[in-house]
């Protein structure tokens, strides 16, 4: 076999022998995109919504330039300098087919975390117009129960005190809100791409609590100047695998240190509320609509609380993926009821959506076999996910007489898993949250107590207090308890 090629700007050419590349320009890009949470998501949505328009000749002013936070994000700031941003987007067919793609839509890449400067300084800086952000659910700080801003993060709290050391989302985007002010520069937008209802109101919402407990005159000219469009985004994107590393260096000869699979679906839906300009995505098929909420809600609670009812419930069975739960025709059933008899009855009617065929798409979504989505990745941070995903639900199917016993299945497996830490044959269950001790400290609570992991007021809200759910909790838990095998129980419900 030759050596393989290193993927970098000056081996495009050859690497553009076996997969298509960017053909357009990359050297000394205007950035007037700077994103903070450079995961694998971003580079298989907005990153590759803009590199399609740089294919087709649009939108030169607008390279992306990755922002780093974190410390976990100094491995893709040094990849990235090694391979000049570029990365392989492998896109996943069902019937296992795999089209790679070199995307080059990022241009550049700064890391604020032991130096906040070079970040506020790009996000200052005359020729940044938008800043987008993935960062994740919980990384918007807020209390779920009450939706108000978490002044207890000491993090917030070390930056609310030293505007020139931010740490959070928060404390950057006001550093370099203040400079462009004091410079007169005009605001940026901020995009919010994340799974949250109202994404951008909920971003605006928690940047001028947070602006106006340090400087409440910025604070009014954010609220005045900057605009936060509302945005629903869609595609699956698993965690990438060595086999896929393996996969790109054994059948392509090419060296790419982190490349990015998903799906072949891809949706952005955006209102066109943008207070320094945007790239035409309208090209690549985007669509902007004046209002968001319903195609936000229908995602979030269709495809992400689909995803919560595989992945908890196949955690405790013990499947590995979403495809291999899809398998099993009582998962896949189980899962149509929940969205047709729960999810779909608190939607309302969606202008220009045939619901029907969007569940029958997802299902075959959530069936490709050629994904192999970890059980694992959609599991982590339920704390910050299944309050807006699931928990939402219940809430509004309580109001108005609905069904709530799918849901609260899961939720009782949810609580079992962090008590036990195992699933059904008692093989261990690791899951990444942020709020392990509290869950399983409840959780480990429900032997005196069946109801002690539902009274986390921050996640369940006033559940607890409701006498129809905590009867049907109770009977979840209490069969659970009593047999772990979670799929006889299910098959039982359908
Ligand atoms: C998943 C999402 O972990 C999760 O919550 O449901 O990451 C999902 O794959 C994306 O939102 C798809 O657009």
């Amino acid at each position: 076999m030759k050596t393989p090629i290193q993927l970098r700007q000056e081996n495009l050419a050859i690497v553009g022998t076996t997969m298509p590349v960017p053909t357009y320009e990359r050297k000394d890009h205007e950035t007037g995109i700077v994103h903070i949470g450079v995961g694998g998501f971003h580079r298989a949505h907005q990153a590759y919504y803009l590199h399609q328009l740089r294919q087709l000749g649009e939108a030169s002013e607008w390279g992306i330039c990755g922002i780093g936070i974190r410390d976990a994000d100094k491995k893709l700031h040094d990849i990235f300098k090694e391979q000049d941003h570029l990365y392989t987007l492998l896109v996943k067919h069902p019937d296992g087919k795999i089209e790679p793609e070199v995307i080059g839509a990022i241009v550049d890449f700064e890391l604020g975390v032991t130096d906040p400067e070079p970040v506020i300084a790009r996000m200052a800086d005359a020729a940044t117009r938008i800043v987008s952000l993935t960062i994740t659910e919980g990384g918007y700080n807020f209390n779920p129960a009450t939706g108000d801003f978490n002044f207890d993060n000491p993090d917030i709290q070390h930056e609310l005190h030293h505007p020139d050391a931010p740490r959070t989302v928060y404390g950057f985007l006001t550093a370099a809100l203040r400079r462009r002010r004091e410079q007169d520069l005009p605001a940026f937008t901020i995009l919010s791409c994340d799974n949250i209802e109202h994404n951008g109101d909920m971003a605006k919402k928690m940047l001028l609590a947070f602006a106006g407990a340090q400087d409440p005159g910025l604070a009014e000219w954010i609220g005045r100047e900057v605009s936060f469009p509302n945005s629903m985004v869609d595609r699956i994107t698993p965690v990438t695998r060595k086999a896929d590393i393996e996969m790109l260096r054994n059948t392509y000869g090419v060296n790419d240190a982190w490349p990015v699979t998903c799906e072949p679906f891809i949706q952005w839906v955006v209102e066109n509320k943008f207070s320094n300009g945007r790239p035409p995505f309208e090209k690549v098929g985007v669509q902007f609509v004046p209002d968001v909420g319903p195609y936000e809600k229908m995602k979030l609670r269709l495809l992400n609380a689909g995803h919560s009812v595989l992945g908890i419930l196949g955690a405790i069975h013990g499947y590995p993926t979403i495809d291999a739960c899809m398998e099993d025709e009582i998962f896949a059933e189980y899962l149509r009821a929940f969205m047709d008899k729960e999810a779909t009855p608190v939607l309302g009617e969606i202008e220009g959506i045939d619901l029907d065929d969007y569940k029958d798409i997802l299902l075959q979504r959530f069936a490709n076999p050629n994904i192999k989505d970890s059980v694992g990745r959609i599991c982590s941070e339920s704390s910050a996910k299944l309050p807006k995903f699931l928990i939402s639900t219940i809430h509004d199917n309580l109001a108005s007489g609905g069904s709530i016993t799918y849901a609260t299945l899961v939720l009782a497996a949810w609580c079992y898993i962090n008590d036990k830490g195992t699933d059904r044959h008692g093989q261990p269950i690791v899951i990444t949250d942020a709020m392990t001790s509290e869950l399983q400290q409840a959780a480990g609570l429900t032997h005196t107590d069946s109801l002690a992991f539902v009274r986390q007021e921050s996640l369940f809200g006033r559940l607890a207090e409701n006498e129809r759910f905590t009867k049907t909790y109770t009977g979840a838990v209490q069969k659970l308890y009593k047999n772990a095998g979670i799929r006889e129980h299910m098959k039982e419900m359908i």
